[in-house]
């Protein structure tokens, strides 16, 4: 297998995060995406979508979104469980992961690629190029700030956000926390069971990575 993963996007290091997680040692190819990299002839053929992660396999098949890869690599190496256990935490982890990406991913998404200068011309990822709309980056900061305000309470008295066991869940919700914090936003100062989930997920040796 070969794993194509950029240091510096959100996206792969769920991908690099869940292979620690699991204890795989799996073949990784860095696409250095400030230099254009997954814009290329060489990595359109790879990916036609342009973007990070992919996980290539043995026998050629691409799988080209978190979601795919996470699912095949569960399915293949089932040990630790991270996308749930029973059948009602596989149903609570999709509840969950829903919420992240619509109002916190989405969000920041939103937020970023319409405002940051370095992504004129760029404001949706993909082998399309589109303008930013300034209007729509203020209202990205918006929504993650409200969905950062609604974390504590996600998170309540328990270990993990899905409950008693670290999933991609904790995955999803701890890179989008880091990922605020390029535009200088973070948990609010009360968030009490946020802070304690978040310091928590984020001590364990596979967020270094
Ligand atoms: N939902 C997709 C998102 C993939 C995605 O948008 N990746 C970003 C990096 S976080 C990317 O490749 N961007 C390319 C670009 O900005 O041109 C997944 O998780 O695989």
């Amino acid at each position: 297998m070969k794993f194509y993963d950029s240091k510096t996007a959100p996206s792969p290091r769920r991908v690099r995060i869940f292979i620690a997680e699991k204890g795989l040692d799996i073949k990784t190819v860095d696409i250095d995406m400030r230099k254009g990299e997954q814009l290329s002839d060489e990595f359109r053929a790879i990916n036609p979508n342009c973007t990070v992660p992919v996980l290539e396999l043995d026998d050629g098949n691409r799988l080209l979104t978190t979601a795919g890869i996470w699912q095949y690599l569960e399915a293949i190496h089932p040990e630790p469980a991270l996308m749930g256990a029973t059948a009602l935490e596989k149903g609570l982890i999709a509840d969950i992961r829903w919420q992240i990406e619509f109002s916190g991913s989405m969000g920041m998404a939103e937020a970023l690629r319409n405002t940051v200068p370095g992504m004129k011309g760029r404001a949706l990822p993909g082998p399309d190029n589109y303008e930013q709309i300034p209007e729509l980056g203020e209202r990205g900061k918006l929504r993650v700030q409200r969905f950062l305000g609604r974390i504590d309470d996600m998170i309540g008295d328990k270990e993990f956000v899905a409950g008693d066991n670290y999933t991609v869940a904790d995955i999803d919700l701890m890179i989008l926390i880091d990922f605020a914090g390029w535009l200088k936003m973070g948990l609010p100062e009360d968030a009490a069971n946020a802070k304690r989930w978040y310091d928590a997920v984020s001590n364990r040796p596979s967020a270094k990575l």
